[in-house]
């Protein structure tokens, strides 16, 4: 059996930040996870299907990774997927102490999963799903920040509403 990991996250929707630690993350590994969970202090826009859709279309190209969801514990999922290691993508210092909380939890539910931190593409250092979102409900052009598919699916969520 080859190494296996799992990368999870919101994915609401998936931005060129994710894409590009999903794809260095599937350089590393054998097989990469990608799952889609609930983060419960998040509201979403995209329900798990469509994240889920748009992450398949987005990551086709990479044999090695899979794309699934699932509402229990992550570290639950981990264990049922026999993954050795949980890949967490770090922007800046402010996620430094989320990132630390929820890895210490992880840690007391399983001690053998180890988290690993990838360090983000500095040109992705400010991205995340929160600011694509605000700036495409107000019509600002988002094409350097997600894949096609993604903007194509913010704008019909946004003229829907
Ligand atoms: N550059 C690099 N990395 C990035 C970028 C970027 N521009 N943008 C995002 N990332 C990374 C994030 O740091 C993260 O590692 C990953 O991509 C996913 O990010 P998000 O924001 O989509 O996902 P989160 O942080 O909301 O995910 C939280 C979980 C859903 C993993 C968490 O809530 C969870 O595990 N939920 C399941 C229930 C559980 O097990 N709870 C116990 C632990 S809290």
């Amino acid at each position: 059996m080859g190494s296996i990991a799992v990368c999870p996250g919101s994915f609401d929707p998936v931005t060129n930040g994710h894409l590009d630690i999903i794809k260095r993350g599937s350089n590393v590994f054998d097989t990469l996870y990608v799952v889609v969970l609930n983060n419960s202090s998040k509201n979403p826009l995209f329900t798990v299907q469509e994240r889920i859709e748009l992450l398949k279309q987005v990551t086709e190209s990479i044999p090695n990774v899979v794309v699934e969801s699932y509402s229990g514990l992550l570290m639950e999922y981990a264990k049922q997927k026999q993954a050795s290691t949980i890949l967490r993508g770090l922007r800046a210092v402010s996620d430094f102490e989320y990132e630390m909380q929820i890895t210490s939890v992880n840690r007391v539910l399983d001690k053998e999963i180890e988290t690993l931190f990838m360090m983000t593409n500095n040109q992705y250092s400010f991205l995340s799903s929160s600011i694509v979102k605000e700036v495409a409900k107000y019509g600002g052009n988002i094409s350097e920040l997600v894949p096609p598919v993604v903007k194509e699916a913010l704008s019909k969520k946004f003229s829907a509403n």
